[in-house]
């Protein structure tokens, strides 16, 4: 069967009511950072970057950088610093990518040699050693990731076969009892198949991330091209695809939910280019982008009540990390360097914002201190 593009939909009026209705934590205020908090690499290293934040904004997990270009994970908080996350054996490398709400656990993939990746777990603090979680019964087995969990860690979602190819590819659900569970793709012609999961809510129920469809773009019954677009996963409705926002090409993908899993961020692609979004049920609304430079942006976290939607924008300078607060973008560079802290003076950029905590008052992401990637944590005042 050949489908045509799905049905697009731009519902202004209902996506501000969803937002609104929400007990936000910043109405009616101007952003204002309390806090800057600069999170650089493991001990003898030379770059870090952090990945994600606990809902309770107490722990971080980040990636560490040699200056031989090996990658080694670590998590943070504000009492240890950074702590470096062990493999399962001797050379492996660990990429956090998630945490539960208090920060305990922690998921993410164990590079073991150059192609492979495998999903793992790790419990903090402890001997934090790798549990790896197995593999889904794919035709052709490879990698796996762990990408995210729910708030009490007993579901992880991520992705299957994540070869470097990046060509047949299955969304996953992990948890303890039921092990690893392929989510299926997109009802799609041929192969290969191509879903990823990238969030998850709450309580394990929703599902976020990208699928594939075939479409027929001259109309002559044969599937001629491929888009990915943004899609959610429920027990009842299977995987939905959510469309994209009108114009330009469609390409679309969702990147984080909130607790209920009734909101849903992500980026998809208009006639300017690249915009970032947020969707409820039966309509998507563009978020924007900052001011100058060229057009686009991304959403990549958001609080639990959809009050706080973090992920970067393009600027005069190039790509920045933004908040939007009701809606409303801010450049979070310079509400850091409103709140007194000179980032200029340390030739420190904040290139894009990536999770945010449940409360949307902490946000991690990554930047460049002086030519060396380097994490940070922005703790926003209530
Ligand atoms: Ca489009
Ligand atoms: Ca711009």
């Amino acid at each position: 069967m050949v489908r045509s593009l799905p049905s697009f939909t731009n519902l202004f009026p209902l996506i501000a009511l969803v937002v609104a209705s929400g007990p936000a934590a910043f109405a009616g205020e101007p952003p204002h950072v309390q806090r800057f908090i600069r999170v650089g690499p493991l001990p003898g290293d030379v770059g870090s970057t952090l990945t994600a934040i606990s809902g309770n904004g107490h722990r971080a997990a980040g990636i560490s950088f040699d200056d031989r270009g090996g990658e080694y994970g670590f998590w943070w908080s504000q009492t240890t610093g950074v702590v470096p996350l062990r493999g399962a054996a001797l050379g492996d490398r660990p990429s956090p990518m998630g945490l539960s709400f208090d920060g305990a656990l922690i998921t993410g993939g164990v590079f073991q040699g150059f192609e492979s990746i495998d999903a793992a777990w790790w419990m903090v603090p402890g001997p934090s050693t790798a549990n790896m979680m197995g593999e889904v019964d794919l035709e052709q087995p490879g990698s796996t990731e762990g990408l995210d969990m729910s708030a009490d860690g007993s579901v992880i979602v991520g992705i299957a076969d994540a070869c470097t190819c990046d060509l047949a590819s299955q969304a996953f659900r992990w948890t303890r009892e039921g092990g690893m569970e392929g989510l299926g793709w997109f009802e799609s012609d041929e192969a290969p198949f191509y879903s990823r999961a990238h969030a998850v809510n709450a309580d394990g129920s929703v599902i976020v991330g990208v699928g594939e469809v075939d479409v027929d773009t001259n109309d002559d019954g044969i599937p001629d091209d491929r888009l990915r677009l943004a899609m959610r996963y429920t027990d009842r409705d299977g995987m939905e695809n959510l469309g994209d926002l009108m114009g330009g090409r469609a390409d679309s993908r969702a990147f984080d939910v909130t607790a209920d899993g009734s909101l849903i961020v992500g980026a998809g692609t208009t006639a300017e280019g690249p915009e970032a979004f947020v969707w409820a049920d039966g309509g998507i609304q563009t978020l924007g982008d900052l001011p100058g430079g060229i057009f686009g942006s991304e959403a990549r976290g958001v609080s639990a009540d959809g009050s706080v939607i973090v992920g970067f924008g393009e600027g005069p300078d190039g790509g920045e990390a933004v908040v939007w607060i009701d809606g409303a973008i801010h450049a979070l560079r310079a509400l850091v360097i409103e709140a007194g802290y000179d980032l200029d003076a340390h030739q420190f950029s904040l290139d894009a914002a990536l999770d945010v905590s449940d409360d949307g008052r902490s946000i991690v992401g990554r930047g460049v201190q002086q030519g060396r990637d380097t994490g940070w944590i922005i703790r926003l005042a209530r």
